[in-house]
């Protein structure tokens, strides 16, 4: 089936034109100049919308399992909220829990989600443990499977932690393999000393939480990973949910040099505060317990991580959706903020959220487009298939109107979750029609998506790199 979307304003990350887009099946097969396009077609009329690749999330969580519980979306009600967002590619972390064969970890994952997803989607590795084994199944993943990425972590010693000398023989085998290694960037070994010195002291609230993960350790573990990296003969690096102005010089440092080195930052820190969300009164401050955490109002970091944005010192927007409901799962950590579960479910609102930071002056479009969609796809091995509206590429499009209005609640969102982080959050522009490969998953309001859609991606290597 063809479509031909006209009158709208085709953005990328080098510039907005008017323009109208021919689908042709699955994929893209025309850009005309407007009004050029051939007739036959069903016409979508975009008049007065940005026409945008479909968001690509490189860093969500369904149904993890963390913190005693399990992250709160399935593949299904995860990727049927993005598509509602305007997400139509989201990249999920298959497990390796220590001790476990890294094969039977991917073999879970691909169960969870298999005919499950309303979206397209792929999967990094979470390596639990560095050995010689999980290192030959980093190449096969590599060679074989369609994961060009692992994760390690620097922080939760005793559940995902790797020490230096892990990370380093990950490291070496990703730059003989060409893989990225994302890294959490937190020095967990001292944090572990200041939760249990602020525990024995009484303090127990979800404050707490923040205050012992200072910007310092997550700055100091940024600083351990470059220089590992570099150690690595210049392994490619990718640090994930970066929170703070100390971690993000570091990294910007690092690319002066001209370094493979790449940073994410995500919704949460640059809207909501250490003070304003997680010092909530009482235990809701929960809600906003993540890792890294939500830093303080009164210091630069939201001004630094716009300015990254800016400046590509941050490539990439990702959400790190990672949902647990107050009831339950965050109520676990009543009495002590150690054991609240981790994260924030946002993946339903990241372009949204980002668009505001084009309405306050705060992003171009293009920049816009660039790091919630094109930059994701090229960093992990999908361009030009996803993150752009080109000839060839898959017809994952997005319609969004800057004169709609989106109001952000846990009334009207559509991810497993009993609050919203974002709730009563006013954004001026609104997503209008979404399609994946050529299917309209969203149009005037009414959803058309099904389970099944969204099929695995088997990406190659990064071609971001220096
Ligand atoms: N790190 C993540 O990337 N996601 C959830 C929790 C965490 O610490
Ligand atoms: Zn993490
Ligand atoms: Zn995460």
């Amino acid at each position: 089936m063809s479509l031909l979307i006209t009158g709208g304003t085709v953005v990328a990350p080098t510039g907005a034109v008017p323009a109208d887009v021919l689908i042709d099946g699955e994929t893209i097969a025309a850009i005309f100049a407007p009004g050029r396009g051939p007739e036959g077609p069903d016409v979508l009329d975009a008049t007065g919308k940005y026409v945008i690749p479909g968001g690509v999330d490189v860093h969500t969580h369904m149904e993890l399992p963390f913190g005693g519980t399990h992250a709160s979306d399935t593949f299904e009600t995860g990727t049927r909220a993005a598509a509602y967002g305007g997400t139509t590619t989201i990249v999920d972390f298959a497990v390796q829990r220590t001790g476990e064969v890294v094969a039977d970890g991917l073999a879970a994952w691909h169960a969870k989600a298999e005919g499950n997803c309303h979206v397209d989607y792929g999967f990094h590795m979470i390596l639990g443990g560095v050995d010689d084994e999980s290192l030959k199944a980093m190449d096969q993943l590599v060679a074989d499977e369609g994961i060009s990425s692992f994760k390690l972590f620097m922080a939760y010693p005793g559940v995902f932690y790797s020490d230096d000398g892990q990370i380093l023989r990950a490291m070496q085998r990703a730059r003989d393999n060409g893989a990225v290694i994302m890294m959490h960037a937190e020095n967990g070994i001292a944090i572990d000393v200041l939760v249990r010195q602020a525990l024995a002291r009484g303090e127990t609230d979800p404050i707490y939480h923040g205050l012992t993960r200072p910007a310092a350790l997550e700055a100091e573990a940024t600083q351990r990973a470059i220089q590992l990296a570099s150690v690595a003969n210049d392994c490619p690096l990718y640090i994930v949910h970066l929170s703070a102005s100390e971690a993000l010089a570091a990294v910007a440092a690092a690319r002066d040099l001209g370094r493979n080195v790449f940073a994410e930052t995500c919704p949460q820190y640059l809207y909501l505060t250490l003070e304003d969300q997680l010092g909530a009164p009482g235990f809701e401050g929960a809600k906003w317990v993540c890792s890294t955490p939500l830093r303080s109002k009164h210091e630069s970091h939201q001004r630094d991580l716009w300015r990254g944005l800016r400046s590509n010192d941050l490539a990439v927007v990702s959400t790190d959706h990672c949902p647990f409901c107050f009831k339950d799962q965050k109520e676990l950590g009543l009495g002590d903020f150690s054991k609240i579960p981790n994260g924030i479910g946002g993946v339903e609102h990241r372009v949204d959220l980002l668009y505001q930071g084009v309405v306050d002056g705060k992003l171009s479009l293009q920049r816009w487009v660039e790091t919630i969609a094109t930059t994701p796809a090229r960093m992990f091995g999908l361009y030009p298939r996803k993150g752009i509206i080109a000839p060839g590429s898959d017809a994952d499009i997005v319609l969004y109107d800057p004169s709609g209005r989106t109001r952000i609640s846990v009334e009207t969102h559509h991810m497993n979750m009993d609050h919203s982080a974002f709730e009563g959050y006013e954004i001026a522009g609104k997503v209008d029609t979404v399609i994946s490969r050529g299917t309209i998953l969203l149009a005037g309001g009414a959803y058309h998506g099904r389970k099944g859609h969204g099929k695995f991606l088997h990406r190659g290597l990064s071609s971001y790199l220096n």
